[in-house]
C-alpha cells in the first residue's frame, strides 16, 4: 500500500458551492453569515425542486392546476409546487425580511412583528414551466437587494429597487444536469449538482460572455409585431448566414440565456406593437439576468437604457430584453435607434 495520497481531483468533483460561498466570505470582514445562511437555503430549494422536476411525471406533478396567475399565465402545477418550495425554505431561516415572486400578486412578509431579515429575494420560481409537458429545460431565477430599512418592517419598497442595487442574483437550470449559477456582482460561478453527493461542485469557474457570438434566441414567430429596426436587424443577420449565425429557442429563458453566457449571441424578447413592454418581468426575470450579464462581461438592455439601471415602479412591470455580447447587444440598439 502507496503512502501517497491520489490528487484531490480524483477524490472530489471540486470544491462545493459552499465551500466556495465560505471562501468567499472569509474575505469579507463584516460579512455576519447571513448572506450564505441564504445560500444555503436557496440551494436546497435548488434541489428540491430538481428532484420534483426529474420524477414530475411519475408523481402526477405534470399539466396546470385550472388556475391563473397575476401574470394573467396559466399556472402549472410545478409553478405552484416550485413556489411553495422556495417560500418555504427561507421562511425558517432569519435572513430574508420579505419575497416576492413571479407566481404571487403580492410579496410575502416575514416576521413582520421583529422586522427581521436583512435581505428582500424576488424569484421565479420555475421559469419555462410549458416545457415540463414536453421533457425541456425549465430554470429558477432569483435575485437579492439588502432591504432599505432593515429595522422597520418589510415593505414593497425594499422590493422596488433597480439592478444596480442587487447584492447577488442567479439562476438554476433544471436540464440534462442540474447547474447552479451565481454572482454577487464579480465574476459568474457555475456549479453542477451530482445528485448521488447531494452537492453542487464548481464546474464553471468565472464564466466569461464571448463579446461577440452568432446565436440568437428569440421568438421569431412575433417578428411583424416588432420595432422595424429589430426586423432589419434580423434579416440582416440572416442575410449573412455563411457567417455562422444560428437560431436557437428553447422557451425558457434561463436555457436560452446560460447557452449566450457560455457560447456567445443574444437572447431577446422585444418590445411588440401591442406589447410595448413585451413579455418579460422586470424584477423576477431581466434584473438578476442582467445583472449576471454584467458580472461576466455581457450587456443587457431594454432597447433605450441599461436594464440594471431602470427603476421599477410596480411589482410585476414588464421590460423588452435584449441581452449578451457586448458587439451584438450594441449593434441591435444601433439599429433600433436608426428607426425611431
Ligand atoms: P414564464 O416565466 O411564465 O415561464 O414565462 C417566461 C418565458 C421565458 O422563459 C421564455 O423565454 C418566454 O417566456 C417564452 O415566451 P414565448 O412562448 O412567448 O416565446
Ligand atoms: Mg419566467
Amino acid at each position: 500500500m502507496t503512502s501517497s495520497l491520489p490528487p484531490s481531483d480524483a477524490i472530489l468533483p471540486g470544491i462545493t458551492l459552499d465551500q466556495h460561498l465560505l471562501r468567499r466570505q472569509r474575505h469579507i470582514p463584516e460579512a455576519t453569515g447571513d448572506f450564505t445562511g441564504l445560500f444555503q437555503q436557496l440551494t436546497l430549494a435548488a434541489k428540491v425542486i430538481a428532484s420534483r422536476v426529474r420524477r414530475a411525471g411519475l408523481t402526477n406533478q405534470l399539466g396546470t392546476t385550472g388556475e391563473v396567475n397575476v401574470q394573467g399565465e396559466v399556472v402549472q402545477k410545478l409553478d405552484d409546487l416550485a413556489n411553495a418550495t422556495i417560500l418555504q425554505s427561507i421562511d425558517n431561516g432569519r435572513f430574508v425580511g420579505i419575497a416576492a415572486s413571479e407566481e404571487l400578486p403580492d410579496p410575502v412578509i416575514f416576521d413582520a412583528a421583529r422586522g427581521r431579515g436583512k435581505y428582500a429575494l424576488v424569484f421565479d420560481p420555475l421559469d419555462g414551466s410549458g416545457n415540463l409537458d414536453v421533457n425541456g429545460t425549465t430554470g429558477t431565477i432569483f435575485a437579492i437587494f439588502k432591504r432599505l430599512h432593515p429595522l422597520e418592517t418589510p415593505s414593497l419598497k425594499d422590493v422596488l429597487q433597480p439592478g444596480s442595487a442587487l447584492v447577488a442574483a442567479g439562476y438554476v437550470v433544471y436540464g440534462s444536469s442540474t447547474i447552479f449559477v451565481y454572482s454577487t456582482g464579480k465574476g459568474l460561478y457555475g456549479f453542477t449538482y451530482d445528485p448521488s453527493l447531494g452537492e453542487f461542485f464548481l464546474s464553471h469557474p468565472e464564466i466569461s460572455i464571448p463579446h461577440h457570438g452568432k446565436t440568437y434566441s428569440l421568438n421569431e414567430a412575433n417578428a411583424a409585431k416588432w420595432h422595424p429596426g429589430m426586423r432589419r436587424w434580423l434579416k440582416d443577420a440572416k442575410g449573412r448566414a455563411s457567417e455562422g449565425w444560428s437560431l436557437r429557442y428553447s422557451g425558457a429563458m434561463v436555457a436560452d440565456v446560460h447557452r449566450v453566457f457560455l457560447k456567445g449571441g443574444m437572447f431577446a424578447y422585444p418590445a411588440e406593437a401591442e406589447r410595448p413592454l413585451g413579455k418579460l418581468r422586470l424584477l423576477c426575470e431581466a434584473a438578476p439576468i442582467a445583472f449576471l450579464a454584467r458580472a461576466a462581461g455581457g450587456l443587457a438592455t431594454d432597447g433605450r437604457a441599461p436594464i440594471l439601471d431602470v427603476q421599477p415602479k410596480t411589482l410585476h412591470q414588464r421590460t423588452p430584453l435584449f441581452v449578451g455580447s457586448t458587439a451584438v447587444i450594441e449593434d441591435v440598439m444601433a439599429a433600433l435607434s436608426r428607426d425611431e
